[in-house]
């Protein structure tokens, strides 16, 4: 049983705990003040598809623009989703349920604005070839696409060209590959020489199973990261202007 402690999470975000709290409660006290925009936050904490879109309707109705929605409300409630998976107070179900919340809020208020949505960035996730563990990266996709990030998912068992030409085409400020296998996970290399021989610098942000920093260190492009929960940090930090020998600096382990 995990040990959860309210307080530790409530004293982040400056708020008095005042009893022993339910993770609602603990919610409850990091919703937006803003009626409508807490309404939305709330429904994508709940993970409830029909909610998340009536109150986008409501908030819209009393003059909220759709796009700033997405990230004033419904990033807002993810990310307090996300707070509380990391503090142990919500499991991984909770997460998949509240982004697909998140995610039909953000396409209807796409639908609803004329103007386009700005993503942070856009990054490329696959499982390598000959593998097709694909439960962490599902993780790694939904963390990523919670924190505004545009995720081009390439799926499990992808092969090395399909790689590369998802590359070349999307042009990602970086790639996540997950391998679970040491028979696969050999397939970093390859996708590593066939960007290097193009000219194409992008992280590769490897992770997964039998998987190391040292592994993962032989790769001019590789970035080694335990955590799914570290990815969107290593996607800020990149969207900050650091490069792979910095980035190496600050996530991996010394
Ligand atoms: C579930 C599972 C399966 C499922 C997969 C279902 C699916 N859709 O993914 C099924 C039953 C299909 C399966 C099949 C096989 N499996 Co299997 N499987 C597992 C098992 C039990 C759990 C894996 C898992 O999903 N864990 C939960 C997720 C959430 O954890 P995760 O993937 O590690 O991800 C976390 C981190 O690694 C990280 N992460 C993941 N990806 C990324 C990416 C980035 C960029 C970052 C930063 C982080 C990150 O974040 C996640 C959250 O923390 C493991 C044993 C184990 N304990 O790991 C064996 C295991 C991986 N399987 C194994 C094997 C051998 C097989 C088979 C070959 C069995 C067989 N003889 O047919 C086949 C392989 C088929 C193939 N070609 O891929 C071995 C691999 C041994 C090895 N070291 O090479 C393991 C370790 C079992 C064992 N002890 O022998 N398997």
């Amino acid at each position: 049983m995990i040990d959860i402690n309210p307080q530790r999470i409530l004293t982040r975000y400056n708020v008095k705990v005042e009893k022993e709290m339910t993770p609602e409660e603990v919610a409850e006290k990091l919703f937006p003040v803003e009626e409508n925009i807490r309404e939305v936050a709330k429904a994508v904490f709940e993970g409830d598809e029909d909610e998340v879109v009536e109150s986008i309707q409501n908030a819209i109705n009393n003059g909220l623009d759709p796009l700033n929605l997405i990230n004033n409300a419904l990033l807002v409630g993810m990310e307090i989703v996300s707070t509380l998976y990391d503090d142990g107070v919500l499991y991984l179900p909770d997460v998949i349920i509240s982004a697909q919340a998140m995610i039909e809020g953000i396409e209807y208020c796409k639908e609803r604005s004329d103007q386009e949505h700005e993503y942070k960035g856009k990054i490329v996730s696959y499982v390598v070839e000959g593998d097709i563990h694909d439960i962490g990266k599902k993780i790694v996709t939904v963390l990523l696409r919670a924190k505004g990030y545009e995720v081009v998912d390439l799926g499990k068992d992808v092969c090395v060209e399909e790689v590369i030409a998802a590359v070349k085409r999307e042009k990602p400020i970086m790639l996540t590959g997950t391998s679970l296998m040491t028979t696969t996970m050999v397939g970093f290399q390859d996708v590593n020489s066939r960007l290097l021989e193009s000219d194409i610098n992008v992280p590769i942000v490897c992770g997964g199973g039998a998987v190391t920093q040292d592994f993962v260190s032989q790769y001019e492009l590789g970035l080694y990261c335990e955590e799914a929960s570290d990815v969107p940090k290593i996607a800020d930090a990149i969207i900050n202007g650091l490069n792979i020998g910095q980035l190496r600096k600050e996530f991996h382990k010394h």
